[in-house]
């Protein structure tokens, strides 16, 4: 006996494929619980990837001057330590080619690939009460069951268009920098239109620059920057990584990002201004998101946020011959790391080539699309390319993609249709055996994600291990944890400055229509793992296992 979306149940032979437990997604989290189901716990686990290959958002975003913003001997997994100790990274911060050649990798390594299958898009999942499985339709019309699901779809995979009019009227190409052609897009000669100045829009405009005859960048917010100083890595350093590899891990597991290194314990105040110039001279130097190390209070305090802002722009300011144009990329809106810090290579200086310009379009907002270019309020632009670096419908996006539906045939999209509600980010109310690898409510993107990932993944393992050796086929999170761990989540927010950005993808403020609710957990990754640790030496607290 089965149940149809309203909950009828229905008598019905399907020719499904069954699995103890589907993963959807073979990016990072795919690969990973598929090696800790199939491989630890013994079960028949199958991953359903949309793309033609693994990677996930490293197969979909090769947009020019794609790469990661964590340090690469840290942006892997730690797991393993013969994985640590084979790959060889060649560049400070991985470019999207290495990172997919390392998933790659990982994939051959552990014999992963004859248990994924690629090319073929979930479209839907519907839980069967009666049965305690998971019916999940592709797009190619396959049909798996699964008692256990679990999302690995990533935070940034749902690419946000934005409702332009007249986009479809327009002569030239256009892109999205999340969905790049796999031949790449030759700029020779063309006048190129770049949308927005995120973290990915911060990396294309230097490369784009590189070969277009002009390229027009259209600012909605400024940002902030942090230099790179990307290059490669020197052999003592690989064999020191290599070495340490412990020491390493441990540093990342203790603070709240994920990430190599310590935040320093000392607040902007105890030192006198001449000293946090320097401090912020010798962080810039060095580069990347080190920077927010340098003091405990970055997030927290504005005084001290305000020191650490000023000193950025005034390096723009220095940076950006133009006055004009300096100044319309230091009127900067929010506090500083309070969206999403972009870190670059020569963003700002590339404002100084004569082939490139910006347009601000906080004061003359894009109109529309013409057949031959952008219209401002003010102004037309004459393009060859438009280049959309415009972000994601972030996080609870790519979750919504698909028709979920829990008992009684509710749909995920009703659920959630004043935000995203979760238990830890890992499983929400009315969505027995689901867990949303980081999911709203999971510290992701505030995360170095390889490291939140894992956590993630060995809490599941451990988590289904647990229920079917207590005889248990199900669990299932309650409508009052989620609420608590709402209020818990918004607390922790609230703790720091992230609330203040209000155009940030952190709050789903660039979707237009999209409720804000500040999704990932602000109280970070260290305390968030021993909290889900606790949950799970309580016997699952907060859960119902039946
Ligand atoms: P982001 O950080 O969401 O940036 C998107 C950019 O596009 C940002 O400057 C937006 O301006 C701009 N944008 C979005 N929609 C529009 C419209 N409709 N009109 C004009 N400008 C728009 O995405 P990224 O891809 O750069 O980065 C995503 C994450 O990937 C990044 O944080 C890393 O974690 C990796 P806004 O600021 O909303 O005014």
């Amino acid at each position: 006996m089965r149940e149809d979306a309203a909950g009828k149940s229905t008598a019905r032979q399907t020719h499904a494929e069954r699995y103890d437990a589907l993963v959807i997604g073979a990016g990072f989290t795919g690969l990973y619980q598929l090696h800790c189901l199939r491989d630890r716990l013994g079960l028949n686990a199958k991953v359903l990837e949309a793309a033609n290959g693994v990677g996930g958002t490293w197969y979909w975003n090769r947009y020019p001057g794609a790469r990661c913003d964590s340090e690469s001997h840290s942006y892997c997994y730690y797991f393993s330590k013969e994985l640590v100790t084979d790959w060889e990274w060649s560049e400070r911060y991985p470019g999207q080619e290495e990172i997919r050649h390392y998933l790659n990798h990982v994939a051959d390594r552990f014999d992963l690939r004859k248990d994924i299958r690629l090319g073929d898009r979930v479209i839907s999942a519907r839980f069967d009460d009666a049965e305690t499985l998971w019916h999940v339709t592709t797009e190619g019309g396959k049909q798996y069951e699964a008692q256990f699901l679990i999302t690995g779809v990533g935070c940034l995979s749902s690419a946000n268009v934005p409702e332009i009019p007249g986009l479809d009227n327009f002569k030239g190409d256009w892109y999205h920098t999340g969905s790049w052609p796999h031949e790449g897009v030759d700029f020779t000669g063309k006048r190129v239109g770049q949308i927005g100045t995120g973290s990915t829009g911060i990396q294309s405009v230097p490369v784009i620059a590189e070969t277009a005859k002009h390229l027009t960048v259209f600012q909605r917010t400024a940002n902030y920057s942090i230099p790179a100083r990307n290059a490669p890595l020197s052999d003592d350093f690989k064999r020191y990584t290599k070495e340490h590899s412990d020491e390493i891990h441990e540093i990342m597991l203790a603070g709240p990002n994920g990430h190599p290194f310590r935040i320093e314990d000392r607040p902007v105040s105890s030192v006198t201004p001449d000293k946090q110039q320097e401090i912020y001279e010798a962080a810039w130097e060095k580069g990347g998101l080190r920077f927010r190390s340098v003091f405990k209070d970055l997030l927290t305090s504005k005084p001290a946020n305000d020191t650490a802002a000023e000193f950025i722009k005034s390096k723009i300011r220095e940076i950006v011959k133009d006055p004009e144009t300096a100044a319309l990329l230091s009127t900067i809106d929010h506090p500083f790391a309070t969206k999403r810090p972009p870190i670059d290579s020569h963003y700002f200086e590339t404002f100084n080539r004569d082939n490139v310009s910006l347009v601000d379009i906080k004061t003359n907002p894009v109109t529309r699309i013409t057949p031959t270019g952008i219209e401002t309020s003010a102004s037309h632009h004459d393009l060859d390319i438009i280049v959309f670096a415009t972000g994601f419908d972030a996080i609870s996006g790519p979750l919504l993609a698909m028709d979920i539906r829990g008992t009684n045939g509710v749909s995920l999209k009703e659920t959630w249709a004043e935000g995203p509600k979760t238990y830890l980010g890992l499983q929400i109310a009315g969505f027995p055996n689901l867990f949303t690898v980081t999911g709203p409510g999971s510290p992701s993107v505030l995360t170095n994600m390889p490291v939140a990932i894992e956590q993630h993944v060995e809490w599941i393992t451990d988590c289904i291990d647990r229920l079917r050796k207590s005889g248990k086929s199900r669990i299932e999170t309650t409508k009052e944890a989620a609420e608590k761990w709402v209020g818990e989540t918004n607390a922790a927010a609230n703790a720091t400055l992230l609330p203040q950005a209000n155009s940030s993808w952190y709050l789903g403020a660039n979707v237009p229509g999209k409720p804000r609710v500040f999704m990932p957990y602000a109280g970070g990754m260290a305390h968030y793992r021993k909290r889900c640790n606790e949950v799970a030496a309580e016997g699952y607290e907060g859960f119902v296992l039946s």
